[in-house]
């Protein structure tokens, strides 16, 4: 392919030692998802390697798609998942009391989706500005009243919005700084559009658990960085922003939500305590992440002895019933592709999913046809694994009639392979 670039200098800090320890091979683009037509043509697949810079700390991948093909049509709604929804009310609503947000404020979101975070914000009365590329993403955003530029968040744009006056008192970027190929230029754009008091509110997928839980399946062509402190520590202080304040999030799998400033006197206690906890683990060091962990096998090792047993689980199901897939997630198309056999389609009939935007596609790589819930509901099948492992409870709620019949739900386990969710 040549609509990707390798990097060979570190995303954070230009450092060129930069060390690979995941080779996931050549992957489709999970997002990708094929109609009926494409399944007759030839798919576009890019390396996937996972590196870590000697210097700052920062994981990142090497190759990097180009953003138009990965984001301008986009298939991820946040709104499908109730605990996204949640935790954005949540958030936003200590953030208003904390802040003292009123009508003369401006809350701007970064890769605002279809307004899940926003709209909390708008609903008190409080103005509001969404900025995300995905043009289909952005119209239903805009249509819904949540004023949302469809446009890429870059340092010329925070220049432009500077101009226009339009500061914020509160800038939220969840699960989009991983995303940005710039990422000093995002980080410094933040820095710009904030008021002199401003808040900003970065969610991230935390590497801490990536590693821990060996969740390589979190590795796609979207996510170019994957953040500890340290790393999102030494970015933020390059670019004007000091960290005040992190918490720990159980989404996605373990998250950090970083707060930061342009300055500060006040830093909360959790910052110490997670530079501590990393140091005492050695996560800015090499060897935690070609080291397994203290496991004294390697972190690729960890992931192909995962899903050799994922798939030998996968077969011994498939003997004693149909086995099906619930949610066509980014992430479950990398499972599903790492290795993949090709038997794959064969051994899972269908993968169901809310989005209608998803429903009746193929997933990419694999082929299996994406369906809706009430597919699922309605045929018979024994087992189903739920591929976003990290709504296994809001799925396996909302899905609860299944279990209370003879139906299984399982998610992928590091030891196991499989194991029941019950
Ligand atoms: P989900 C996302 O990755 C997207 P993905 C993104 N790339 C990112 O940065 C990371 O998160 C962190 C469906 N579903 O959220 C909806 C149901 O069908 O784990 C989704 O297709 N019913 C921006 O794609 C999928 O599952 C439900 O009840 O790996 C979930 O995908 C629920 C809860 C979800 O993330």
């Amino acid at each position: 392919m040549t609509d990707y670039k390798y990097t060979t200098e570190c995303r954070s800090c230009g450092n060129k030692y930069i060390n690979d320890f995941l080779d996931l091979g050549a992957q489709p683009l999970v997002n990708a998802l094929l109609t009926k037509e494409d399944l007759d043509k030839q798919e576009n697949t890019y390396p996937l390697t996972l590196a870590v810079c000697g210097m700052c700390s920062l994981v990142q991948i090497r190759e990097t798609v180009d953003p138009s093909i990965l984001f301008k049509d986009y298939v991820y709604f946040s709104s499908q998942s109730k605990t996204m929804v949640d935790s954005a009310r949540e958030c936003v609503n200590k953030v208003i009391i904390e802040e003292k947000l009123n009508k003369d404020s401006l809350a701007v979101e970064l890769a605002s989706n279809d307004g899940y975070l926003l709209q909390h914000y708008m609903k008190r009365g409080i103005p509001i500005l969404g900025i995300d590329p995905a043009e289909n993403i952005a119209k239903i955003a805009n249509d819904a009243g949540i004023k949302t530029l469809p446009e890429f968040f870059t340092t010329e744009l925070a220049d432009a919005m500077v101009k226009d006056g339009m500061l914020a008192d509160v800038v939220h970027a969840n699960n989009v700084l991983a995303h940005v190929a710039d990422t000093n230029g995002f980080v410094a754009g933040i820095k710009k559009i904030l008021k002199p008091s401003g808040l900003a509110i970065i969610e991230v997928p935390y590497i801490g658990d990536f590693i821990e839980k060996a969740e390589f399946d979190t590795t796609y062509h979207e996510h170019l960085c994957y953040f500890s402190f340290t790393s999102i520590d030494r970015l933020f202080s390059r670019n004007g922003l000091k960290i005040t304040k992190i918490e720990r999030l159980p989404i996605h799998g373990g998250s950090l939500r970083v707060f930061a400033r342009k300055s500060s006197y006040w830093v909360d206690g959790s910052v110490t305590e997670i530079f501590n906890e990393e140091k005492a683990k050695g996560l800015e060091l090499g060897h935690y992440y070609f080291g397994g962990f203290g496991t004294g096998v390697s972190f690729e090792q960890r992931v192909f002895n995962k899903m050799t047993k994922f798939w030998s689980n996968v077969h011994e199901l498939a003997a004693t019933g149909i086995v099906c897939a619930y949610g066509a997630a980014a992430k479950g198309n990398t499972l599903l592709n790492y290795n993949c056999p090709g038997r794959v389609p064969s051994l899972i009939r269908f993968i169901a999913d809310s989005t209608p935007a998803k429903q009746g596609k193929y997933a990419p790589g694999t082929h299996i046809k994406i369906v809706s819930p009430e597919h699922f509901r309605n045929y018979n099948t024994k087992h189903c694994i739920i591929l976003p492992w990290n709504f296994a409870a809001e799925i396996a709620t909302k899905e609860a009639d299944y279990t209370r019949g003879s139906g299984k739900f399982w998610i992928p386990d590091e030891k196991l392979g499989l194991k029941e969710w019950k």
